[in-house]
């Protein structure tokens, strides 16, 4: 009965949450499944350095040899990221056979949840979460990352959301399940690769210290469960709306013709989109990880001093 088999957290994160400073988790699935290599190498090493160059530490999550490893090393992130695809994605459906057989897996928005959790950490920078799918009144195609914000008490910085899901839908799933959507600088929910979607967050906030407050209280009433900062893509990175939306409508029916179905489809339509845009929808995703590294520090950062 010990968590440790199964749990492996970095010296440097362990001291560092020992002291109560400021930590940051990342995920791996977006190196695996969500980025070709090398770009995905080069965007984890960027994104930890971004964390690092705003006064937090960073925890790279994911399933190394049965355990859940929080703080992986430089070398498993290059590791996770040339094994891409042969990785096992992993959600938390997937940890009971992972932990048991001794299996490598990169960690999705809810497995690094589960992993900060366990080792203490509060908040993680990610891009996008998932969501529940357009079409899901059908296919039931609802992420578990959205059970997970449920549950679990980790506060999750993302760009919103990505047009391949019904936003309309997750935002109402989220709201029965009582997760608090808040818009860092802005009313309106950003879909990932562009600022607007027409939809509205439940709050606007503009400070890190408003959102680290709002999670001290959370906290403090015991409210469980996680929280959503969506935070825009800056202006100078995002992508056209008409174009993003003719091609992730094309993107969507090439899933469709090929029966692409469960767990594979978010990275099929994500490789898609990259090569329907020639590469530029690659780099409007590493532009806004990055933007998201940099609010998650600062969002650690203000809460250490709680
Ligand atoms: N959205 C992205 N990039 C990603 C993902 C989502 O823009 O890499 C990944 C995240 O790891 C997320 C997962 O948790 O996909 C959701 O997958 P699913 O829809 O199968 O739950
Ligand atoms: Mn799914």
């Amino acid at each position: 009965m010990n968590l440790e088999k199964y749990l492996w957290v970095s010296e440097e994160v362990k001291q560092a949450l020992a002291e109560n400073r400021p930590v940051v988790a990342l995920e791996s699935t977006i190196i695996s499944h969500g980025m070709p290599y090398p770009q995905n190498v080069e965007t984890a090493l960027m994104v930890e350095k971004m964390v690092r160059e705003n006064g937090a530490v960073p925890a790279t999550v994911a399933i190394i040899g049965g355990k859940i490893s929080v703080g992986i090393s430089k070398e498993q992130i290059e590791y996770l990221g040339k094994k891409g695809l042969a990785v096992i994605k992993a959600s938390r459906r997937d940890l009971p056979m992972l932990l048991s057989r001794g299996e490598d897996g990169a960690t999705t928005v809810a497995t690094t949840m589960i992993g900060a959790a366990l080792a203490g950490i509060k908040v993680f920078a990610t891009g996008g979460i998932g969501g529940v799918h357009r079409g899901a009144e059908t296919t039931m195609d609802i992420s578990a990352d959205l059970e997970e914000l449920a549950q679990t008490d980790v506060t999750v910085v993302c760009a919103g959301a990505k047009s391949i899901l019904d936003l309309g839908l997750t935002l109402e799933y989220l709201e029965t399940k009582g997760v608090t959507v808040l818009g860092y600088g802005t009313e309106e929910l950003p879909a990932f690769y562009c600022r607007k979607s027409g939809f509205k967050v439940d709050y606007r906030v503009d400070t890190a210290k408003e959102i680290a407050a709002a999670i001290h209280v959370k906290s403090v009433c015991g409210l469980g469960g996680g929280l959503l900062v969506t935070n825009p893509i800056p202006e100078e990175y995002a992508m056209d709306e008409a174009e993003m939306t003719a091609q992730i409508d094309k993107a969507i029916a090439a899933a469709n013709e090929q029966g692409i179905k469960g767990k594979e489809i978010t990275p099929f339509l994500l490789d898609k989109i990259k090569t329907l845009t020639e590469g530029r929808s690659l780099a409007a995703n590493i532009k806004l990880v990055l933007n998201n590294a940099r609010l998650g520090a600062a969002i650690a950062t203000e809460l250490s001093k709680m």
